[in-house]
């Protein structure tokens, strides 16, 4: 059979075909309309940071699709994404620079102009049922005149952690390998999702909404899927959703999902549309590629069709470390990491420097634990001898869900929350 793409690529493979259209379709074109964009200035926001950005698009953007750049020491790519590498958050804050915030995109970042853009609200779930094409419009400006809210969240990749499935428990799933970095804290600045649906003529008939990206429509193994779009139940999106168009104080960046996207606090990463364009509300049940195909739990134990569609994240703990750290031997280390739950508050996280057999309470350093974000915590070790050692951290949250040892296989590998066996010498 055959599954090349004319240019000795293997399409079949989902990384690789990823990585090939992404550089097939940042084109010229694409940077000639991003440098116009990199001029805007209608919106009262400075453009230093979009011209920052472009002045490293072409280099990064040949390769993967993702405009701002990815050092070495900060990022480990994966195809279109791109990870944060967790000894990067080291002696940083709270949240994760944007420089070090993780990227994942199903296509590349297409790059659009604030000033022409509209969001556009339609379907049977509104006053007066407006067709998709008569659709309720907001600008960029009208929505900056609304009253603004923030809020301090997660984002996180259902696939985070994915690559554990196989390198801890020997078990094949398809999907990007994504160590644990496939996740970010960011202080986010925008409008309700409430305040928008309820201004464009919500009712009380609406069950569903369909935020939809601009990104350029997602092909698997040949398969057109259109653009990226998941249904999102109405009575989550008038709970705590943010139409966000700031992330830690500054306009959203190109990668991240200018000018607006969606944060859905605590839910699967997938649920957060970037680079939103438009969005139905219906009466009735939706359905997309990326609610029934994508982000379910698939495999034996599951139903033909898969589990429910997935919503909220699970618990995970992460050490401020690289992957296979050296320290040296002889003094006192001071472990650092963070620890998060897509339920709530993280109440405590133990860590293993014996492989699991003894446990130690950690310090929790921010005691007033945000629900939708993570918590810091350190442990004092010093390793008694040289050699190989596997730190484990297993944080439990407010529900009292804690950290397995091993997680229940899908073979898409979504939410691997078991603990993970950091390996460390001490040298
Ligand atoms: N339009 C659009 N929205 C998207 C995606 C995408 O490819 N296109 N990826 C989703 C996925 S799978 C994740 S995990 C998050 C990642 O957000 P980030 O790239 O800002 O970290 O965005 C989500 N929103
Ligand atoms: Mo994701």
């Amino acid at each position: 059979m055959r599954s090349g793409d004319g240019d000795g690529h293997d399409l079949t493979e989902e990384t690789t075909y990823e990585r090939v259209r992404a550089a097939q379709s940042m084109s010229r074109r694409d940077l000639m309309r991003f440098s116009a964009t990199a001029g805007l200035g209608a919106a009262g926001f400075g453009t230093a940071a979009l011209g920052t950005a472009f002045a490293a698009a072409p280099a990064a953007a040949a390769a993967t699709g993702i405009v701002k750049p990815l050092p070495a020491e900060l990022f480990i790519p994966q195809g279109t994404n791109a990870e944060t590498r967790w000894e990067a958050m080291s002696g940083q804050g709270y949240v994760t620079p944007v420089d070090r915030f993780f990227v994942r995109n199903h296509v590349s970042t297409p790059l659009i102009d604030a000033r022409t853009w509209r969001l556009k609200l339609w379907g049977t779930g509104l006053h007066g049922s407006p067709a998709e094409d008569r659709p309720v419009e907001f600008s960029y400006e009208d929505l900056l005149g609304l009253r603004a809210e923030s809020l301090t969240a997660f984002i996180e990749c259902t696939g985070n952690g994915r690559s554990f499935y196989t390198s801890q428990q020997g078990q094949q799933v398809s999907g990007t390998p994504w160590k644990l970095g496939g996740v970010g804290v960011a202080h986010w600045r925008g409008v309700r999702l409430a305040t928008v649906l309820e201004r464009a003529g919500l009712t009380r008939r609406a069950v569903d909404i369909l935020p939809r990206g601009l990104d350029a429509d997602y092909v698997d193994k040949g398969e057109n899927l259109g653009r990226v779009r998941r249904p999102l139940p109405i009575a989550k999106a008038l709970k705590d959703v943010l139409l966000a168009y700031e992330m830690n104080g500054a306009p959203l960046p190109p990668d991240h999902g200018f000018p607006v996207r969606l944060v859905v606090p605590s839910w699967v990463g997938i649920a957060s549309v970037k680079w939103l364009g438009d969005i139905q509300v219906a009466d009735e049940p939706l359905f997309s590629p990326w609610n029934t195909r994508y982000y379910r739990l698939f495999g034996p134990g599951y139903p033909p069709e898969g589990s429910a569609p997935l919503t909220r994240m699970n618990v995970k703990s992460a050490f401020e470390l690289p992957w296979d750290a050296t320290l040296p031997a002889g003094r006192r280390h001071v472990l650092h990491g963070r620890s998060w739950s897509g339920n709530g508050r993280v109440r405590r996280t133990d860590v293993s420097v014996d492989g699991g057999r003894t446990w130690h309470r950690t310090r929790l350093n921010d005691v007033h634990a945000n629900p939708r974000g993570w918590v810091r915590w350190e442990f004092p070790w010093r390793p008694h001898a040289p050699g190989r050692y596997e730190l484990l951290a297993r944080a439990t949250d407010e529900t009292g869900a804690s950290q397995p040892a091993t997680a229940p296989h899908n073979t898409l590998g979504y939410l691997f929350g078991a603990v993970v066996r950091h390996p460390v010498t001490i040298a």
